[in-house]
């Protein structure tokens, strides 16, 4: 049974958010900051529980026809393992998850994240400087006029008022859903496949159990909560492994988030497609759709692998109901695609033993938002980014080891991973190459099979991508804990 009421909103639902403010901070006094937490900040966290009856409200007010929505303005928050240390003293937060540990500047180099000339990480002010202890996540609508609704504002206001001195604002940032909403900015429909969880998503697929949507596995509590059975590398995927022990108590109900600001940099991706689409005899449409593994109305490559279906991109109950394994020479999907790089599905299970198992213990609960303006007129023409734009990215889980970096560094990063992949009829090893999306390279990118070999046909295509598409600049590793521990251990 989850115990829903100790979960934060944002972990395994998401908290509901046409706006979202991230404000960084340092905690300047911790008694008084603990006092904060204790008697205000633990009472005002939006639970998995309040997110989730939020969502039946909502669903049972479109049946009824009803279409006007109460605002829903939703507050979370977390600590680096340095945030931790100022709330439990020496020791207390020892035996967390290595990365979580060492930080997201000590691990940048390891993920390839670009350096700036001089070797040192030209992110935003506090974060390659250990200057960040904790973070609030404060989400809420848009409101009639497509502002940010005064009651985002107010709570924003309220819960800085109650910290009052006992902490700093290193840094804010605003997320904020684009006018074509549910598109992220390159244009793709986001937001579509996440993990499923067992006792809390509903199953809409009475033919397979252990699914949620069509295509969505349900998966052990374990893998996004502390205190849960997990995915056992060695079992079935529908078996659950036994909870792991805790190095802290408190870290029951749990979660670990990783934030990476991540520039995109939209005109010139825009005029890479156009540019490489020609070179190639290609749509820079289907250029794009086998660089990401989906069009941008979301429909997958898998069942639109040549045109886009945009009806089957928009339906839940459709555009996630496909695997990888039927399709082992990248006819239809490019083994670099960025959803087959991140979520390679049955491929495992061709290669590996207990490869459908082994996947499940490599998967992140997303729940990032866009951030900055629009293209202008002026950055498409010229092809270049005038404004700062992209994906405030986050996710959940219990190992970023195994999740959050497996995925960014064994798996986008790695050009021979999907690895012993053969030419059809004959025994040429094919390099994959990198995910074009978020691949990241010390030297050059390339990506394997850019033109469809669909439905037969052996023709050798490759796709140099000589500068990223996606720029992080920012990044930390927090703990999300659970109310009881923001009432106790972490604030006694
Ligand atoms: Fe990705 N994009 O617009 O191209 N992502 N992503 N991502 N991503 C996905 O299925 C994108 C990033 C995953 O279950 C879609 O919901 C962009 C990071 C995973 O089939 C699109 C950025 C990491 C999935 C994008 C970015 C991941 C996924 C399809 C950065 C982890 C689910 C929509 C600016 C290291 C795969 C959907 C599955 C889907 C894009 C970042 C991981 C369109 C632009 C950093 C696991």
């Amino acid at each position: 049974q989850l115990r829903r009421s100790e979960i934060q909103g944002d972990v395994l639902i998401g908290l509901q958010k046409d706006v979202e403010f991230f404000i960084f901070f340092r905690i300047e006094d911790a008694d008084a900051f603990k006092r904060v937490v204790r008697d205000h900040l633990a009472d005002l966290v939006t639970t998995t529980e309040a997110v989730r009856s939020r969502e039946l409200q909502i669903a049972a007010a479109k049946e009824a026809g009803d279409l006007e929505r109460l605002p829903f303005v939703g507050f979370n928050l977390g600590f680096t393992h340095q945030g931790l240390g100022a709330l439990v003293g020496e020791g207390g937060a020892d035996g967390m998850d290595p990365s979580f540990m060492a930080g997201a500047a000590a691990r940048a180099a390891d993920l390839n994240d670009p350096a700036g000339q001089d070797g040192t990480l030209a992110w935003k002010p506090g974060f390659a400087d250990g200057g960040i202890d904790g973070v609030f996540l404060l989400t809420g609508p848009l409101d009639c006029k497509d502002a940010v609704h005064p009651l985002l504002v107010e709570k924003r206001d309220d819960v800085l008022a109650l910290a009052g001195g006992s902490i700093s604002i290193v840094h804010e940032e605003t997320g904020r859903v684009r006018p074509e909403r549910g598109h992220e900015h390159f244009g793709f429909r986001d937001g579509i496949s996440n993990p499923g969880v067992r006792g809390l998503t509903p199953n809409q697929n009475p033919a397979d159990g252990d699914q949620g949507a069509p295509g969505q596995d349900l998966l052990w509590p374990g893998e996004f909560v502390f205190g849960y059975p997990v995915q056992d590398p060695e079992k079935p995927f529908t078996e659950p492994g036994d909870p792991p022990g805790l190095p802290q108590a408190w870290m029951r109900d749990g979660s670990y988030m990783v934030f990476r600001r991540l520039k995109q940099l939209v005109p010139e991706f825009d005029a890479f497609l156009d540019e490489r689409g020609e070179a190639l005899g290609l749509d820079p449409a289907l250029l794009g759709a086998r660089m990401v593994g989906r069009w941008k109305s979301g429909a997958p490559v898998m069942i639109a692998p040549l045109q886009d279906e945009p009806a089957i991109g928009g339906a839940p109950l459709l555009n996630n109901d496909f695997e990888f394994g039927s399709d082992p020479h990248q006819r239809r999907c490019p083994y670099a695609a960025h959803i087959r790089k991140t979520y390679p599905r049955d491929d495992l299970a061709r290669l590996i033993p207990n490869g459908e198992g082994v996947v499940q213990t490599h998967r992140i609960m997303r729940a990032g938002i866009p951030f900055g303006p629009e293209v202008t007129e002026a950055e498409a023409e010229s092809g270049t980014s005038a404004a700062e734009r992209g994906l405030l990215f986050v996710c959940y889980q219990t190992s970023i080891v195994e999740q959050f970096e497996f995925i960014q560094k064994d798996w986008s990063n790695a050009p021979g991973f999907l690895f012993d992949q053969t030419r059809p009829g004959s025994d040429e090893a094919v390099e994959p190459g990198h995910d074009p999306i978020i691949g990241q390279a010390s030297g050059a990118r390339e990506m394997d099979e850019p033109v469809p070999n669909y439905p037969f046909g052996s023709r050798r295509s490759t796709l140099a991508m000589p500068n990223p598409f996606v720029v992080p600049d920012a990044a930390a590793y927090f703990f999300m804990p659970s109310i009881f521990a923001l009432r106790t251990a972490l604030s006694e």
